[in-house]
């Protein structure tokens, strides 16, 4: 009976398990290359976090380390590991697999150099047959500190150019992410290490390497072909399951690319958050021979279309999308990365994030090209949560040198990245770069440079932005889109406003008044916003009490923005009363954030479908710090994210004195008419007084913004004051929901409660 048992399981376990293996390499230790001694390192990890962790160093993040820590980019650092191969393994296939090293890296295998990498943005597949040994084998990874490197591009650089210095730095020279190197709202910590997973992966008889999907849907009937690249043996098969384990459909493998197709009857769309479901079909892709299973894949489909609708028109030219069909606002906000050391986060992190973006009503996230090409987890989340994803390749704010090579390493880069997201129904739009197009033409980039150096760089911006990434996305992923840079053009100009989306720094950088806001409404907002302080716990965790007040050397330190506490300050004193204390300023810089958003977002909303977008600038940090963040590293959140999900509620009431009328619009994204009651009262703050009240039935059109309520603004101020006074709105839907909004007609420190 127990041999019975026992083959069952054996014959069981050979048909549920794929033969592809590995062999996880997670046992590291790490040196500076001149050093003896070595320490216990974690592996996916950073050299930061490894001395951190063997307390070599301090917490980076605490009060003024990151100043005493710039020592570490300067050095080389050697990671080595060893582990065990059998007889066995040795007769199979096996590779060397980084899916991430960042970044100038040389690695040896049984002291043989295996790989030279450079991309931190790309995965590195080494054949290592031959090289494998029974027993123990040795595997060494150098890391090469990226600054000494850049300063020997540089130098090659300018003997080629006559360039001295390339707009953005000698960063540009190193495909690494840019915020690393210190951004407005991040410290410098060039650091390096293994920063994805590494393994061996051992294959006997085939594996499947890639699967690209295409769909048609004509509504009653959709058509799913999966485009599945695979390694084979003759007499294999490729099979496709549903989510149920149910053999949809099956195929001979006699090719390394296998086309299957597999139908859906009456499919069910993926929505984005708020319209609807994100519906998912999970499919299993099974590379068979008999009964063995050799390798599988799981591939969720989203049956979508996702249009970016870019027509010229009276105004200028559109920039809006359009979900299966369906013009939608998209509200969300910048994501950046997630941590200055990746590695620490957690698909629990990801998912809190990603929550608070559902609860927060978000449809979209932008992921800002300074930063990376985000985990698998990430595009997961942001697929089962309806949440779309705006997607910049990783460059920002820089030039890029020229040369074949650094245009070749690129163009690996984005197949590699292209190919790896283009599954996700959530990927919505691919961005060749944040403002470099705005930088070169607006940010004086220019100014030192002969034509020729002119012509050099702006040939190399256009063969990276305009070939090779527009054409890697065409072919990669088919039917998606693309734009060669956020935004279309720079603040200053008026088409800013007119055509694509725009990046509105007049309020923040320009120190213009949050009333601007109102004025200023481009054809999608991709950035804007303001900064706030994190709150009082949040500070303690990285700052000393005793420099609990502004411009203490740690505080300073964590406030990156050059002019950060004076712009504040400046805004605070346009809109509120002088504050006294510590937490006090904190809680007022927040509710100066939020009234900033707010005015912004509810301008954006208003002038649907003129403007189909707004993503404020920043949904997340990477660190601890002062920043335009609605939620702070921590993931506590600042007053700004707790107003954010009410203005971008599935409607908004949304008053505002223009034009010498006060008004009262009410902005739909639902897909459906509405009717509801709108109760306006305009009253004085003590609320004791006698205030003017309207109620009036309303018909709300789908997918619409209109006035519902409309008086002239002189005639009500005839007998009463605007700083006594404010207007609520109450709008009662039929199906049960409230929704309301107060507007003040004068600003916050300017009220008069008088009794
Ligand atoms: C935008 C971004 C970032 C920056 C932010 C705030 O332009 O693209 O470069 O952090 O402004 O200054």
């Amino acid at each position: 009976m127990r041999k019975t048992f026992l083959i069952i399981s054996l014959l069981l376990t050979q048909f549920v398990y794929p033969q592809k293996s590995r062999i996880s390499l997670s046992y590291w230790e790490f040196r500076g290359v001149e050093e003896k001694e070595t320490h216990k390192a974690v592996v996916p990890g950073t050299v930061h976090t490894d001395l951190l962790a063997n307390k070599l160093i301090e917490d980076p993040f605490y009060g003024t380390n990151e100043s005493t820590l710039q020592w570490i980019e300067e050095k080389d650092w050697v990671y080595t590991s060893s582990f065990d191969i059998t007889v066995a393994q040795l007769k199979q296939k096996s590779e060397i697999v980084f899916e991430g090293l960042d970044t100038y890296t040389d690695v040896f295998l049984n002291e043989q150099k295996i790989l030279s990498a450079n991309n931190m943005f790309r995965e590195w597949r080494i054949d290592c047959g031959g090289l494998l040994k029974e027993g123990k084998n040795n595997i060494k990874v150098v890391f090469y500190s990226p600054v000494q490197k850049e300063k020997e591009f540089a130098a090659e650089f300018e003997k080629e150019t006559g360039i001295k210095e390339i707009p953005g730095g000698n960063r540009v020279f190193t495909r690494k992410a840019a915020y690393h190197y210190g951004w407005d709202w991040s410290p410098r910590f060039v650091t390096c290490g293994i920063w994805k997973p590494v393994y061996i992966e051992f294959c006997k008889d085939g594996k499947i390497i890639d699967v690209g999907t295409l769909q048609k849907n004509s509504g009653d009937k959709a058509e799913i072909t999966f485009n599945v690249s695979c390694a084979f043996k003759k007499g294999q098969k490729l099979k496709i399951t549903d989510e149920a384990g149910n053999e949809t459909v099956s195929k001979d493998v006699n090719d390394t690319i296998v086309s299957v197709v597999t139908e859906i009857q009456n499919p069910k769309l993926w929505w984005c958050n708020g319209l609807g479901e994100p519906y998912l079909y999970k499919y299993k892709i099974i590379l068979t021979d008999g009964k063995k299973v050799i390798d599988e894949k799981q591939v969720n489909v989203g049956i979508r279309t996702v249009e970016l609708v870019r027509e010229k028109d009276e105004f200028g030219e559109s920039f809006y999308f359009k979900l299966n069909g369906v013009p939608v606002f998209m509200k969300g906000a910048n994501f950046i990365p997630t941590d200055n050391f990746l590695p620490r986060t957690t698909k629990e992190k990801y998912a809190a994030l990603i929550n608070e973006a559902v609860n927060s009503n978000f449809n979209m996230l932008r992921v800002w090209g300074g930063g990376i090409y985000e985990s698998d987890d990430f595009y997961n989340l942001c697929d089962e949560n309806g949440i779309l994803v705006w997607q910049d390749f990783a460059f920002a704010c820089s030039m890029v040198p020229a040369g074949k090579e650094f245009a070749d390493n690129i163009r690996e880069e984005a197949i590699y990245n292209v190919k790896r997201l283009r599954n996700h129904p959530c990927l919505a739009l691919w961005c060749g770069n944040n403002e470099i197009d705005e930088g070169w033409n607006n940010w004086g980039w220019q100014n030192n440079l002969t034509e020729t150096q002119k012509n050099i760089l702006w040939t190399a911006y256009e063969n990276i932005f305009k070939n090779i990434l527009p054409s890697v996305v065409s072919e990669y992923h088919k039917n998606s889109n693309y734009i060669s840079s956020s935004p279309k053009i720079g603040w200053g100009h008026k088409e800013s406003l007119t055509e694509g989306d725009s990046h509105y720094w007049g309020v923040w950088w320009g120190m213009e008044p949050f009333e601007v806001y109102t004025k200023k409404v481009g054809r999608f907002a991709s950035e804007y916003g303001f900064q706030g302080m994190p709150d009082l716990k949040t500070l303690k965790n990285f700052i000393p009490e005793t420099e609990f007040y502004l411009f203490s050397p740690s505080l300073k330190l964590h406030e990156k923005h050059p002019t950060g506490f004076e712009t504040i300050q400046k805004y605070m004193d346009m809109y509120y009363n002088a504050t006294q204390g510590f937490a006090n300023y904190i809680r007022t810089s927040q509710l100066l954030q939020a009234f900033g958003m707010r005015t912004a977002i509810e301008a954006h909303r208003r002038a649907k479908p003129y403007c189909m977008g707004t993503l404020y600038w920043q949904f997340n940090d990477c660190n601890p710090v002062v920043s335009w963040s609605g939620i702070d590293y921590y993931g506590n959140k600042k007053l700004l994210q707790e107003y954010v999900r009410e203005a971008y509620a599935d409607i908004l009431v949304s008053p505002i004195e223009e034009d010498g009328r006060i008004r009262v619009y009410i902005v739909s994204d639902r897909l459906n008419d509405t009717k509801g009651t709108l109760e306006i009262k305009i009253e004085p703050f003590t609320g004791i007084t006698k205030s003017d009240s309207y109620i009036s039935f309303v018909d709300i059109k789908a997918n619409s913004s209109s006035v519902y309520f409309e008086k002239n603004a002189a005639e009500v101020f005839k007998t009463i004051s605007k700083t006594t006074n404010y207007l609520s709105a109450v709008l009662r839907t039929d199906d049960g929901k409230i929704y309301t909004n107060e507007y003040l007609f004068c600003k916050p420190k300017e009220i008069e409660i008088v009794k």
